[in-house]
């Protein structure tokens, strides 16, 4: 047996290194110190973060660009504290990140040592598993577990706090002996559990199916399988504001976002069908409105690696508990081919017949509105960019003008809508993805947030675009309270500083663009600059997005745009 001596901080990077680690985004402090000193002999490189919310949002986007875990590192106490929403940010969109916490001494547990907080404890609901270790021989086989617990099935947050003297003592490490071994229990069927052939005698007698694909679609890789089943049955395609990507936007039988702020088509359509398909998505009351007269007319199957989800917000037909990939080939060969004609004929009513958002042509009527901007972009970038958005209206109408057709282009956070995701997440998939062309799309209230990390994406020398939407609002919440509360706009009017001379001050490249006609010519400047810039795109202040579903209320009763408007948002309004 060739064991190897090392300390546990040494432990921690050897098995980092062993897990394929090649970068880590964190914030050094006292309780993580030995590991800090040991990282040095190690092919590891560290981004140093502003913020240890940052590390963990950069580590999620690390982790949703790429589909590797994204690692993040703080010290014990506020370090530890400060990434509890990243982590529960990670936890609700399904994305694999490993935080490594120091800790004090292990001796010192429980007397309100300095810097001491029960990390463990605080993020208990908000992982998927964590770890204490207290010893050293521990570390390197429960960070190779923490990484098998990640990655594995449903993917997840998992912490792994480490006390300073389980890093500072020596132990024996065997490699062999760390390899983790997962139970696996996916497979054990339970009474009630449908099978491949409920599920295609489903399909093959419906006639107006359809698909929904969710988030699952990119996290099995089950992009061409989904396609394929699409095609063979012609059934149309759904998609969740996390399952963008998932199947190109350009596919004719994609018919574009379900739910909230979906096309109205599609939220129409859901209440007429007589089968719903959903493919790796749970259901979001975002995407349900009221359930209890959701989608009445149609059967459901429902595919989810976590069994959990089944039954859950829903209750199905045929409820299939496993990877999404395997199931839907499992079905493809015993799917019969059916035009489904006047299913198609009916959605293209429900569409009208003019382009959909179709923006670029409208003349130009001096006003700037956030619609051109992602049209722009996307038009600019040729569809190709990795788009990562805050939270807020920005996130909303880049969900629906930037079209995006490859997975993992759109970064976003949806379950948690953590505000300050967007420039730190960007950072993350740029480190993940050095070749592609990052985009953040990010609101003028968000970006305050986390705007200290334009520092770290300077230090690290990073090409990213910053795009804010500027509309001198908290616009979402100004937005429910233009619908919903008389336009009592309570401490949703926000001001900033001059985003333009904040972004020279970091030396970052920046403009500010008030005008439609100035907005190519800023974007194509940001693109051909090398290193970090940002566009200050000051917006129509009271604009809102539409449709809107409003909270709780029946999936086709939407708000939809007031007209006459400059805008067009579909062409049934
Ligand atoms: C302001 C705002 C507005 C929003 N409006 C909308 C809206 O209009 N429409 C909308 O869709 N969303 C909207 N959202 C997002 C919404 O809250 C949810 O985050 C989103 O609907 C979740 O999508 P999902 O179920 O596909 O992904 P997730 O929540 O990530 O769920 C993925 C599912 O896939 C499963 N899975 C994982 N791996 C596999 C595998 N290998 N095989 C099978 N299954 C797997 C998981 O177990 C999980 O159940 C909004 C969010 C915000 C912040
Ligand atoms: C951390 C956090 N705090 C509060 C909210 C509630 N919230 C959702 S959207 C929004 C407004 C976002 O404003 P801005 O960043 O300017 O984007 P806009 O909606 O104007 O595009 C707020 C406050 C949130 N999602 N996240
Ligand atoms: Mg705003």
């Amino acid at each position: 047996m060739a064991t190897e001596t090392m300390t546990g901080a040494q432990a921690l990077w050897a098995a980092l290194v062993r897990e394929s680690v090649t970068e880590v985004f964190g914030y050094p402090g006292g309780a993580i110190l030995p590991a800090y000193d040991a990282m040095l002999q190690f092919p590891i490189h560290h981004v140093l973060v502003r913020h240890e919310q940052g590390a963990t949002h950069m580590a999620d986007g690390y982790a949703r660009a790429s589909g590797k875990v994204g690692v993040a590192i703080a010290t014990s106490g506020p370090g530890a504290t400060n990434m509890v929403t990243g982590i529960a940010t990670a936890m609700l969109d399904s994305s694999p990140i490993v935080c490594i916490t120091g800790q004090v001494g292990s001796k010192l547990i429980g007397s309100d040592a300095f810097q001491e907080t029960d990390i463990t404890g605080i993020t208990l609901p908000i992982t998927k598993h964590n770890y204490l270790v207290t010893r050293a021989e521990d570390v390197a086989p429960m960070v190779r577990e923490a990484f098998a617990v990640a990655r594995s099935g449903r993917p997840g947050p998992v912490l792994v706090d480490i006390t300073k003297d389980a890093q500072t003592s020596s132990c024996e490490v065997d490699w062999a002996a760390t390899e983790p071994h997962l139970t696996e229990t996916m497979d054990d069927e339970l009474p009630g559990d449908g099978t491949a052939a409920d599920a295609v005698a489903l399909i093959n007698e419906a006639e107006r199916p359809l698909i929904f694909a969710g988030h699952g679609v990119m996290l099995s890789g089950a992009e061409r399988e989904i396609v394929a089943l699409a095609e063979k049955g012609r059934i149309p395609i759904a998609m969740t504001l996390l399952g963008i990507g998932g199947v190109p936007a350009a596919h004719p039988l994609n018919l574009g976002m379900m739910g909230m702020h979906g096309e109205a088509w599609v939220n129409t359509a859901i209440q007429e069908a007589d089968l719903l398909i959903a493919l790796g998505m749970r259901f979001d009351d975002r995407v349900t409105g009221n359930l209890r007269t959701y989608a009445l007319k149609a059967k459901k199957i429902h595919v989810d690696i976590d069994r959990a989800e089944l039954n859950k917000n829903v209750r199905v037909d045929v409820g299939i508990a496993k990877d999404l990939r395997a199931a839907i080939a499992e079905w493809l060969p015993k799917l019969a081919p059916n035009p489904r004609n006047e299913w198609h004929a009916r959605i293209s009513e429900l569409k009208g017949d003019s382009a959909v958002r179709d923006i670029q042509n409208l003349p130009d009527n001096g006003h700037l509105y956030a619609a051109h901007v992602i049209n722009d972009l996307w038009r600019l970038t040729d569809g190709n960019a990795v788009v990562v958005t805050d939270v807020g209206q920005h996130q909303m109408w880049e969900a629906q003008y930037y079209k995006h057709d490859s997975p993992r282009s759109l970064i976003t956070s949806g379950g948690l809508g953590t505000m300050g995701f967007a420039l730190p997440a960007a950072i993350g998939a740029k480190m993940a993805r050095p070749d592609a062309e990052v985009w953040v799309v990010v609101g003028d209230g968000g970006f305050q947030m986390t705007m200290c990390e334009l520092a770290t994406a300077v230090q690290e020398g990073l090409d990213i675009n910053v795009c804010i939407i500027n509309n001198g609002y908290l616009g979402m919440v100004r937005q429910w309270q233009e619908f919903f509360y008389e336009k009592r706009y309570a401490a949703t009017p926000i001001s900033g500083p001059d985003f333009v001379k904040l972004a020279d001050a970091f030396g970052v490249q920046a403009k500010m663009v008030d005008r439609r006609c100035d907005v190519d010519s800023a974007v194509t400047a940001a693109r051909g600059h090398r290193g970090m810039s940002l566009i200050d795109f000051r917006v129509e202040q009271e604009d809102s997005v539409y449709p809107m579903v409003p909270a709780g209320a029946d999936l086709h009763k939407m708000i939809r745009r007031p007209s006459p408007h400059p805008i067009v948002e579909t062409a049934a309004d």
